[in-house]
């Protein structure tokens, strides 16, 4: 059940952002309950909010400080940077806060991708004597060079807040360093549903809301079941979710989302192959795979027209073998159910 929830372990010690909470396994104590930790969690994160103010370097790198008695720092909770998500798991709508530093400039990131990222984690914790409130800050994991994570293996938290940033630009050196810009920044406060919640560490504590700053340097596309359509075409966008895998678009319905399916509609041919033509290049032929969406412009360098996405079953009058002959817009039409999730379409295509 677990086996697609990836858990790593380097002599024993849990790489930190990947996801180490099993919904399968048994406890011999049982877990305090989500809604119960969650009040807890959002009331700590909001009294954070407005008790401190936030500083950044020209790198953006945050420094949060508790603001004293009478002090006119802006605390967080005023700041325009800071921003709200909601998303529902455990029955519970959590109300993720979060601070966009800056947007970045270039792609996307979705939840099936790769980031390459550096990052700060901490817990805070807040004693008061004699009236007087004091919080401090525990550093629990840092990355300042960053590390390649892939989103549907970390915690569910980063998996929500990631893709709301993009990647930027960069530059390699004539050292062979390589220099990035532009790249999304900012910082996340998850509540510990959304993070390691009763499986705390020496160095995380259990049902503690967490603080992650981070940049979001690069970002590469994954096609988890290699069948030639990248997995952000092919698992969906589903905001409404108590767990990744389940929510997923399963067109055949077979229990196995498309993303991780190599017959995404169960027709007994493989999706590779559905998505495939072949072209004569000088007299060899040669096979190739639709894109998801055809290219913006043909590329009159190649044979066939590079506008052409993965197309639906053919729509077109027939030939004089009596067999429907493709039109431009079966490639291209925006809403056309493509041929590789319709079962009443198989090979061989004309
Ligand atoms: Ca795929
Ligand atoms: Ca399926
Ligand atoms: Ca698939
Ligand atoms: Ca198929």
């Amino acid at each position: 059940m677990k086996s697609f929830y990836k858990i790593v372990f380097t002599f024993g010690f849990l790489t930190t952002l990947f996801s180490c909470q099993n919904e399968d396994s048994v406890s011999l104590t049982p877990d305090r309950p989500y809604d119960e930790v969650y009040a807890e969690d959002i009331a700590e994160i909001e009294d954070f909010l407005h008790s401190h103010y936030v500083t950044v370097d020209a790198e953006y790198n945050p420094t949060f400080t508790q603001i004293p008695d009478g002090g006119t720092q802006t605390p967080i909770w005023d700041m325009p940077e800071l921003d709200t998500i909601h998303r529902k798991k455990h029955d519970i709508t959590y109300v993720i806060y979060y601070l966009n530093f800056r947007e970045g400039s270039g792609e996307n990131i979705t939840r099936v991708d790769s980031s390459f990222v550096s990052y700060k984690g901490f817990a805070f914790n807040k004693t008061t004597t004699d009236g007087v409130d004091t919080y401090t800050q525990t550093v629990f994991d840092q990355k300042q060079s960053p590390i390649w994570l892939s989103l549907d293996e970390v915690i569910a938290g980063w998996s929500y807040v990631m893709p709301l940033f993009k990647t930027g630009t960069y530059i390699e050196m004539s050292d062979g360093s390589i220099t990035f810009n532009d790249f999304g920044a900012g910082v996340m406060f998850l509540p510990s549903g959304l993070a390691y919640f009763s499986s705390g560490t020496l160095s995380i504590p259990s049902y503690a809301p967490l603080v992650f700053s981070f940049k979001l340097h690069n970002l590469r596309r994954r096609d988890h079941d290699q069948d030639g359509i990248l997995s952000m075409y092919e698992y969906g966008n589903p905001l409404d979710e108590d767990r990744f895998k389940k929510d997923a678009i399963d067109t055949d319905g077979d229990g196995r989302p498309d993303y991780i399916d190599v017959d995404d509609d169960a027709d007994g041919v493989l999706t590779k192959v559905e998505i495939s033509f072949t072209y004569d290049d000088g007299g060899v032929t040669k096979t190739k795979y639709y894109p998801y969406h055809g290219a913006l412009v043909d590329d009159p360098a190649t044979p066939y027209d590079d506008t052409y996405g993965i197309p639906r079953k053919y729509t077109g009058p027939l030939n004089s073998s009596n067999r429907p002959t493709p039109l431009p817009i079966d490639f291209t039409d925006v809403n056309r159910l493509r041929r590789h999730l319709d079962n009443t379409a198989k090979p061989p295509f004309e």
